[in-house]
């Protein structure tokens, strides 16, 4: 018998449930099985993976409302977020479904003969995901390599399976056959590694830590395994002095304390410039202060706890008491509570500009001119988001193309639209998921000449 984990609700510290913490045997026993399970899937008549793709997608819509309860429990997000992300996982699942019927090759010119490409699947795919959106990001891994005829086997985080062993039990119900999709409980040193590091595991989508991301790829790197690295972010909000300021600063709360700050795009540098400085801050102050930080499975919670007690004080070790602009206000009691907390950082070097928090904190510093504005903002390891606020919109698109940065928006802080492309520069990964391309990350492309001459 695999050790039991005991999974803990954020909001009030409880005990909710106990997972099985599944070892390296069980682990290849699921490997096996993802090993027959592709054998079936790729094999399967496109329309009948569509088919069956679309029915999953569809028990996911159905069961909306008892995952976001779920991920209430879990992970402390709000309950309308956690609908959101539910919905997001059937959108995705649909999206994908009906990529499944317009996976084709090409037909090139060549000379004595007819040439032929096949989009392949690349084989079975280790989906492992961090702990800040437990359904979403799964989606974007599992949907596009199951749509691509590739089996998957999904490792969500220890502490928060939930979501993703109801998800796996909605696709069987739907018809996948359970050897085609598979969650695997556990660690990630022991469950996880052990994916990375099977053979029969043809690629890895890794979301997570960039600390991770980079071991994962070197372990891969021993089967030339590929890769796609979803990891880190430290985000920009520039705000323009032009302007309108009052959505700016009503918007730029959810731009950084939305799931608690736990989330890898959140725009945890906020470059202010000079002359908007007072006029914006003051707005800012007001909004932060309006933030409803409270029981989650209220209709009214804009933001819940943070994941852990553990991860609480590591967000508080960013936090220098003398640096506090202003803070929002949070429950006291039960749960790993964290207030939204300005923090005004001078210093470049400041861990806290320079780090990944994950957590309801925002460092604001000031700029000159759309110059320096560029060059704050990539001065940075990560290059993963971002937003930019103007009312001139040649200024918009010319800051745009100078962020080194995977997904930026001009007055809007929306990051991912399941139709584009998503994914970071630099230490934030290598590839993008998403858009309508991301079938293409889970095949192989073969090359057939047949010889007309002869
Ligand atoms: P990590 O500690 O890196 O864990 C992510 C996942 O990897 C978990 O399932 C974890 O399992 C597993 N893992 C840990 N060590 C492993 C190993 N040696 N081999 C294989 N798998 C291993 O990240 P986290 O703390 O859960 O998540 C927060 C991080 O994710 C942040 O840096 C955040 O920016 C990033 N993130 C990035 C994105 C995108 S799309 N770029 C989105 C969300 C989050 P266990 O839980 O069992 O340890």
């Amino acid at each position: 018998m695999a050790p039991i984990r005991e999974i803990i609700n954020p909001s009030t510290e409880e005990v909710i449930a106990e997972v099985p913490s599944l070892g390296i045997a069980e682990t290849d026993v699921a490997i096996g099985k993802a090993v027959r399970g592709l054998e079936h899937w790729r094999k399967l008549a496109p329309a009948e993976r569509a088919r069956l793709l679309r029915a999953f997608g569809a028990k996911v819509y159905e069961h909306n409302e008892e995952l976001a309860q779920l991920e209430v429990k879990n992970s402390g997000h709000t309950i309308s977020n956690s609908r959101w992300e539910a919905n997001n996982v059937g959108d995705v699942i649909t999206y994908y479904a009906g990529s499944v019927e317009r996976l084709m090759g090409r037909q090139i010119p060549v000379p004595g003969g007819v040439d032929i490409t096949f989009k392949e699947p690349i084989g079975v795919v280790g989906v492992i995901v961090p702990w800040n959106f437990p359904m979403p990001i799964a989606s974007w891994g599992f949907a596009p390599a199951l749509a691509a005829g590739c089996s998957v086997i999904l490792k969500p985080a220890e502490i928060t399976p939930l979501t993703a062993m109801r998800i796996a039990e909605l696709a069987h119900e739907a018809g996948i056959p359970e050897e085609v999709f598979q969650v695997v409980t556990g660690s990630g040193r022991v469950v996880g590694e052990r994916l990375v590091t099977d053979p029969r595991v043809r690629k890895i989508v890794f979301t997570g830590s960039t600390e991770v991301g980079i071991h994962i790829q070197k372990l891969a790197a021993d089967h030339l395994k590929a890769v796609t690295l979803e990891l880190g972010g430290k985000s920009a909000n520039v705000v323009f002095a032009d302007a309108d300021l009052d959505k700016a600063a009503a918007t730029a709360p959810y731009s950084v304390f939305d799931n608690a700050g736990q989330d890898c795009c959140a725009r945890s540098r906020l470059l202010v410039q000079e002359s908007a400085y007072d006029g914006f801050m003051s707005r800012f102050e007001a909004a932060v202060k309006g933030v409803k930080v409270e029981d989650p499975r209220l209709d009214s919670s804009e933001m819940g706890p943070l994941i852990s007690a553990g991860h609480r004080e590591t967000v508080q070790s960013f936090v220098d008491e003398d640096l506090v602009l202003f803070r929002g206000s949070c429950p006291t009691g039960s749960g790993y509570w964290y207030p939204p907390t300005v923090i005004e950082v001078k210093d470049p070097a400041h861990r806290s500009i320079r780090e990944e928090i994950f957590g309801p904190v925002v460092a604001v510093q000031t700029f000159r001119d759309e110059e320096e504005a560029i060059a704050m903002a990539n001065d940075s390891d990560y290059g993963l988001s971002g937003s930019i606020w103007t009312s001139n919109l040649g200024r918009g698109l010319r800051v745009a193309r100078g962020i080194e940065t995977g997904a930026l928006s001009v007055n809007s802080h929306s990051s991912v639209r399941y139709w584009t492309p998503f994914g970071g520069y630099k230490k934030s990964g290598i590839g993008r998921e998403l858009g309508p391309d991301a079938t293409d990350a889970f095949c192989e492309t073969k090359n057939v000449f047949i010889n007309t001459e002869i």
